[in-house]
């Protein structure tokens, strides 16, 4: 890969987190902009709660748990501790030093900062030497129809436990929302510019459907990561979902979702078989070592991919 190459990451939680901080480590500082879903989102105890962004930024500011990816290494919870004391909701497990990541967005947002420039603040101040970027600073929230009746996205894969079968996915708010000009930038302006192995559906549409998106990926070189490796979500309800909603829970399957969009898909060598089939979609394919266990896994996978261009 000739250095230094502009890389534009369009990512969701955990995995894309890995996905963009392998990139991180192989750019010069500055290079590389992570466009994140924002779907996510929600409001608890009067909060602005960002569960992607913040994922995102705790794993390029290293500060990320390695036992979930999510939230901040070694937190501890006595803030949680003492509201359940206190009856208070505690089925969303903020930390406390976590905590108050949620209550400086929140206070920045009040200052009437965009979440732009609250995640900006917020990542200048970790010194994460990357672009962490929301996709849109409207809102928009993925909701999901189950037999349990329509739940928003935390409830579903946190206070529920990913146990409801999803029927339907919406995205409300997502009509009247636009990718802001700094993400469709990232996108129009990069070298090259990485679908994630993120969710396809709850983290990866929601921001490849704010209008202009797909239009910008399309257009650029892009690469799409499989999040499905051997028929399974690596992390999450992937898997099932694609299946509950109609789709095949593959490497195949999500290539037909990425179909147009990409010029190369990266799949698992698990998944080597299904080669042919995904380019007799019209996209190129590229079998790697996906799965990221260790910094260096996410750099040489970020690298091999960096080389595709
Ligand atoms: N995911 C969970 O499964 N359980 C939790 O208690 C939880 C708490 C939490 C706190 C802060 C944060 O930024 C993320 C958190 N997540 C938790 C993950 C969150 O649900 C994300 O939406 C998923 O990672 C999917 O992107």
């Amino acid at each position: 890969m000739k250095e230094p190459m502009r890389v534009t990451v369009l990512a969701g939680g955990v995995g894309g987190a890995k996905m963009a901080h392998g990139f991180q480590q192989i750019l010069p500082a500055g290079e590389l902009t992570v466009v994140v879903n924002v779907a996510d989102d929600f409001e608890l105890f009067g909060l602005h709660i960002s569960p992607d962004l913040d994922t995102v930024m705790y794993t390029l500011a290293a500060l990320a748990s390695p036992v979930t990816g999510w939230g901040i290494q070694d937190d501890t919870h006595h803030a949680l501790q003492m509201l359940q004391k206190l009856g208070g909701d505690t089925w969303f497990g903020i930390g406390d030093a976590d905590l108050a990541t949620h209550l400086r967005r929140t206070q920045l947002l009040a200052d009437g900062c965009s979440l732009t420039d609250a995640t900006r603040s917020l990542a200048d101040s970790l010194g994460v030497p990357s672009h962490v970027l929301p996709a849109t600073d409207q809102r928009v929230a993925t909701m999901l129809q189950t037999d349990a009746g329509e739940l928003d996205f935390q409830t579903y894969f946190v206070r529920r436990g990913q146990r409801d079968e999803v029927r339907a996915v919406r995205f409300d708010g997502l009509e009247a929302a636009g990718a802001t000009p700094a993400a469709l930038a990232a996108i129009r302006e990069a070298d090259l510019v990485i679908i994630a192995p993120s969710n396809p559906i709850v983290s990866v549409r929601p921001i490849l459907e704010l209008p202009g998106v797909s239009a910008a990926v399309a257009s650029a070189k892009s690469v799409a990561v499989s999040p499905i490796v051997d028929g399974r979500a690596l992390k999450g309800p992937a898997d099932r979902m694609l299946t509950s909603l109609g789709y095949e829970s593959s490497a195949l399957g999500v290539a037909r979702l990425y179909a147009g969009l990409i010029e190369w898909f990266v799949i698992d060598e698990a998944d080597a078989g299904l080669a042919p089939r995904i380019e007799a979609l019209g996209i190129r394919v590229a079998v790697l070592p996906t799965m990221m266990h260790s910094d260096d896994d996410r750099a040489a996978l970020a690298r091999a991919i960096g080389d595709l261009a």
